[in-house]
C-alpha cells in the first residue's frame, strides 16, 4: 500500500467556518496570538489565555467538518493507502470527518494538562486556569496545547513516517511555522515526492515538486479522486 503523510493547517478548516490565524491577522481581541499561545502569556495571564481556548473550543465544537476532511477519510478508508494525516490544527474535525490514523502535534482543545503530573483528561467545556488536576490534586491545569516555545508532540514518529512515505502533501498551511514548515524540506531530503495544496503559494511552496491552488474542498477531493 502506498504510505502517504498528510501535514495539514488551518487552512483545510477554514471553510467549516473556523478562522485561520493569518485571517485574524495573528491577533484575538487585540492580542498577537503569540504572545497568548505561549508559557509566558500562560503565566502572566491564565485566565486571559484560558478564555482564549475556552473561545476556540466552543468554535470548534460548533463546526462541521468539510469535503476537504471527508476526502482525506475517505482515501484512508480506500484499501489502497496507509495515510498518516500530521496535524497542526487543534481543532477535532479530522476525527469527526472520519480519519483514524491523526496526530494532533500541537495539541488538542479537547484535551486538559496537568502543569504538575502530566495527566491528561477530557478538557471541560469551559477550562478555568489552573483547576485542581483529578489525579493530583495540584493547581496546575492548563490546555493541552503546544504553545510557542514547546516541543511539538510526537516529533520522532513523524519524521519517521516522513522518511518511510511515499508521498508528503501539505493541505492549508502558510509554512510559517516550525518544526511543521520544515517537513517539506525533511521528506525532499529523503527523495519523498512533495505535493502542496493550499489557497495559495506559501512560504515553502517553491520546495515543493508540485502545487495545485484554490479552496482545500475543491482541490483536496479533486486530488483524492
Ligand atoms: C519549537 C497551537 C523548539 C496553539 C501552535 C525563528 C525561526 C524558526 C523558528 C522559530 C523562530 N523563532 C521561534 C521559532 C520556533 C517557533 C516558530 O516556528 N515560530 C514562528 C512564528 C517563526 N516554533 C515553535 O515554537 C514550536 N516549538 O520550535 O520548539 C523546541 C525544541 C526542543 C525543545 C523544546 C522546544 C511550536 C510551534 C507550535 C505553536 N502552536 N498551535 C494554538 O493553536 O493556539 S502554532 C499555530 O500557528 C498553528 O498550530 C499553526 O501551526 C500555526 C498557524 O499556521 P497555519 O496552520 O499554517 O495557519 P495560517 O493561518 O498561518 O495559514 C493558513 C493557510 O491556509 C494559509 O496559507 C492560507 O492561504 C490557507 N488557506 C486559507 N483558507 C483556505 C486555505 N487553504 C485552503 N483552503 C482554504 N479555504
Amino acid at each position: 500500500m502506498a504510505k502517504i503523510v498528510i501535514l495539514t493547517g488551518a487552512g483545510i478548516s477554514a471553510e467549516s467556518g473556523i478562522r485561520t490565524f493569518r485571517a485574524s491577522d495573528g491577533l484575538w481581541e487585540e492580542h498577537r496570538i503569540e504572545e497568548v499561545a505561549t508559557p509566558e502569556g500562560w503565566s502572566r495571564d491564565p485566565a486571559l489565555v484560558a478564555r482564549f481556548y475556552n473561545a476556540r473550543r466552543a468554535a470548534a465544537a460548533a463546526a462541521a467538518p468539510n469535503a476537504a476532511h471527508r476526502a482525506l477519510a475517505a482515501l484512508e478508508a480506500d484499501g489502497r493507502h496507509e495515510v498518516l494525516v500530521v496535524t497542526q490544527n487543534v481543532d477535532d474535525l479530522h476525527e469527526r470527518g472520519g480519519s483514524r490514523n491523526v496526530i494532533h502535534m500541537h495539541g488538542t482543545l479537547t484535551g486538559a494538562l496537568c502543569h504538575a503530573c502530566a495527566h491528561r483528561w477530557p478538557a471541560p467545556p469551559e477550562m478555568a486556569p489552573n483547576d485542581p488536576c483529578p489525579a493530583c490534586g495540584a493547581r496546575a491545569t492548563r490546555p493541552d496545547i503546544v504553545w510557542f516555545g514547546e516541543m511539538p508532540y510526537r516529533m520522532e514518529e513523524i519524521w519517521e513516517a516522513l522518511r518511510a512515505a511515499d508521498l508528503f502533501v501539505s493541505i492549508g498551511t502558510s509554512g510559517n511555522v516550525y518544526p511543521a514548515a520544515g517537513f517539506v524540506a525533511d521528506a525532499g531530503h529523503a527523495g519523498v515526492p512533495t505535493l502542496e495544496l493550499n489557497l495559495e503559494p506559501s512560504a515553502g511552496t517553491r520546495l515543493f515538486d508540485a502545487a495545485r491552488h484554490g479552496p482545500a474542498t475543491e482541490v483536496v477531493p479533486a486530488w483524492v479522486r
